[in-house]
């Protein structure tokens, strides 16, 4: 009994104990075991406030709120609250067979009453993939209740994430995951709108516009009458925050709307206040037919995902459908929900939302563009709390390092053993810290950002 009234951590392991348990047991997400073994990891073994503490005590700012989740910061007792209220109550029922229960009804119309006016519906799930496997049925059912069943194809983007399941990985465009896995049928997949990524002979705005424009050529070749939908996170996170020109996302909706092609925006990343609206597509003004989203929906306490459904589609599914065979045993947790629900109520009762809009994104963007004075810095661009710096060889004319280099790789680790944790994609660093982000937390990021350039700089040129 003594056991389960203490945490893990007060077990009385030593950090040594935990990395070689860790080592004989764990397969980790993500990971190649063979270096990691190499090296042993880091063990996390607490949190507070914008700050992660290894076993060691190092206190490290998290510039990535988890991995893009944490949007409320740690430590917060009414999220805690809320799932013990919850657990103590139901800690489990399903919503299939005609049941449902409150935590889900609740967080469904809180979800309604936050989204734009064409979403009034939710499917639950337990994390981002499931939502985009969830979304694929959906897609299919739709199309094949329209009486179109051809129309199956659905395009994305390369670089694109989309989840790891094998249907999240197809309609992802990450070449080695792909290399991995088998691949689902009729996914097509057109380039990203990466200005920074191009050859730069074309403005951005121009760039963007190209770019959607293949949305529309793809749409041609493939035949319009077999497009079932696109799908595109409205900022690429994993990609390496991907801002599109401002010009992409509204010809994107243009040409959906021409071929009757359905829009999909994963959200998964950009909802709930990421980019200073409530969702991505709030931000770049698209008006979606489906909007998957987990993450910062509890601010990762507890996993949840799930899909919000526009009334067309909604509509078709619930008049014409009959049963849609497909579920998940956590779809709706009630625990997960009642988190949810506390997290929404934080953000909005604080503002976070409207902070990150006017207040402390306006502040961190204006302090991350100070980084591209660097002589490491190509170029730095931010969108509400989602950032990323190009690290680059020789700034004019742009070159890139050989990516044998791992040189984004050798930034991150000296970002990390200074006390700052980012996340390297290729050569650049991206940050995504939490909504509650002081202004000398803010200040910290930067000052650390630029001496670990600095350290990253001295090592290359040694
Ligand atoms: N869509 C988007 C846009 C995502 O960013 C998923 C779907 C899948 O969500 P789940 O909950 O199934 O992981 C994600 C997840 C990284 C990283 O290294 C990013 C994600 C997951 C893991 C690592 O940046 N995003």
């Amino acid at each position: 009994m003594a056991a389960i009234e203490k945490t893990v951590n007060q077990l009385g392991r030593s950090r040594e104990d935990w990395q070689e348990l860790d080592k004989e047991h764990h397969l980790h997400p993500f990971t190649d075991h063979k270096d990691l073994h190499k090296k042993r990891s880091r063990i996390i073994s607490r949190a507070a406030g914008n700050y992660i503490f290894d076993a060691d005590g190092n206190k490290i700012l998290d510039g990535m709120s988890g991995l893009w989740c944490v949007n409320v910061g740690y430590g917060r007792e009414e999220l805690v609250e809320a799932a013990a209220a919850q657990m103590r109550e139901l800690p489990y029922y399903n919503n299939f067979f005609q049941c449902s229960h409150p935590p889900a009804i609740e967080l469904a119309s809180m979800l309604r009453d936050v989204s734009q006016p064409q979403f009034n519906r939710v499917f639950f799930a337990g994390s981002g993939s499931e939502s985009n496997d969830t979304i694929i049925r959906m897609v299919h059912r739709y199309w094949d209740l329209m009486d179109q069943p051809e129309r199956h194809t659905i395009i994305s983007r390369k670089n694109a994430y989309h989840g790891s399941t094998v249907a999240a990985a197809s309609l992802g465009g990450m070449k080695p995951m792909h290399d991995q896995t088998i691949m689902l049928p009729d996914i097509v997949h057109v380039d990203q709108p990466y200005w920074f990524g191009s050859d730069q002979s074309l403005t951005p705005d121009e760039f963007g516009l190209a770019t959607a424009k293949q949305l529309e050529q793809t749409i041609n070749d493939i035949g319009a009458d077999k497009v079932a939908a696109f799908i595109g996170e409205p900022v690429q996170g994993a990609g390496g925050v991907i801002i599109p020109p401002a010009t992409y996302w509204p010809e994107v909706q243009k040409i959906c709307d021409e071929y009757g092609v359905l829009l999909i925006s994963d959200e998964v990343i950009t909802g709930f206040g990421r980019l200073g609206e409530w969702f991505g597509a709030d931000y770049f003004g698209t008006q979606p037919d489906f909007m998957p989203f987990a993450k910062g929906v509890t601010s990762g306490y507890l996993p949840l995902g799930g899909v919000l459904v526009s009334n067309q589609v909604a509509t078709v599914l619930i008049d014409k459908g009959g049963e849609f065979y497909h579920g998940y045993t956590y779809s709706g947790h009630p625990a997960s929900c009642a988190v949810a629900i506390a997290n929404l109520t934080i953000i909005e009762r604080e503002g976070l939302v409207e902070r990150i809009r006017d207040d402390i994104g306006p502040y961190l963007q204006q302090r991350w563009q100070t980084l591209a004075e660097h002589p490491l810095v190509g170029e730095t661009r931010m969108v509400g709390l989602m950032g990323a710096l190009e690290l680059v060889k020789n700034k004019e004319p742009i070159e890139r390092f050989d990516s044998k280099q791992g040189v984004g790789s050798l930034c991150r680790d000296r970002l990390i053993d200074n006390g700052l944790v980012m996340r390297a994609v290729g050569d650049s660093i991206v940050c995504a810290p939490p909504f509650t982000l002081s202004y000398s937390e803010a200040d910290e990021l930067i000052e650390k950002s630029w001496k670990c350039l600095d350290l990253t700089y001295k090592a290359l040129n040694a």
